[in-house]
């Protein structure tokens, strides 16, 4: 993620990943304010293992598009909502990537931080058939948990 203040949107991607029982490792990179750093980390992702990138930002949020153009890993970015403008900046500066090289972008805010994380598990779950298993678990718990009728009590 670019910015500590994006951690409470990429919270949500942890969380999904944890309860998926996939290994990740969450990092402050700003392309802005450490661009040495995002060239360090994009640069040898691959070769340090990672399979997948998910990149949080927000605001010009540079991140997911400069890390997808320096790593063949796939990328899957999540628009922060900003305070400015709602993360409708953070959406268009990370969808409207030049044909090339792509971002695969999801809603802003938290539904775009755990689908990014459950897509980044089906991507993986190709390969991993335990993986795939607990993913078959995790969707059917979500069916499981939707009531026939509304109810009054809080959610
Ligand atoms: C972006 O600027 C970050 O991804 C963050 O969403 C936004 C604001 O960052 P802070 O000023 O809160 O650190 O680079």
């Amino acid at each position: 993620m670019g910015s500590q203040s994006d951690w409470a949107t990429m919270k949500h991607a942890a969380d999904t990943l944890d309860a998926l029982g996939i290994a990740y490792d969450a990092r402050i990179v700003s392309a802005h304010r450490t661009p040495d750093r995002l060239v360090a980390f994009a640069k040898g992702a691959k070769a340090a293992g990672f399979q997948v990138v998910i990149a949080g930002a927000g605001g010009a949020a540079h991140l997911p598009g400069m890390t997808a153009s320096m790593t063949p890993l796939p990328v899957f970015g999540v628009p922060v909502e900003s305070r400015a403008l709602s993360g409708e900046d953070s959406l268009l500066s990370i969808v409207q990537m030049p044909a090339g090289i792509p971002v695969g972008t999801l809603a802003i805010g938290r539904a775009g931080a755990v689908n990014a994380a459950l897509l980044a598990a089906s991507v993986l779950a190709l390969h991993d058939s335990g993986l795939a298993e607990r993913l078959d678990q995790w969707r059917q718990r979500q069916t499981d948990a939707v009531a026939e009728r509304p109810s009054d009590e809080p959610a």
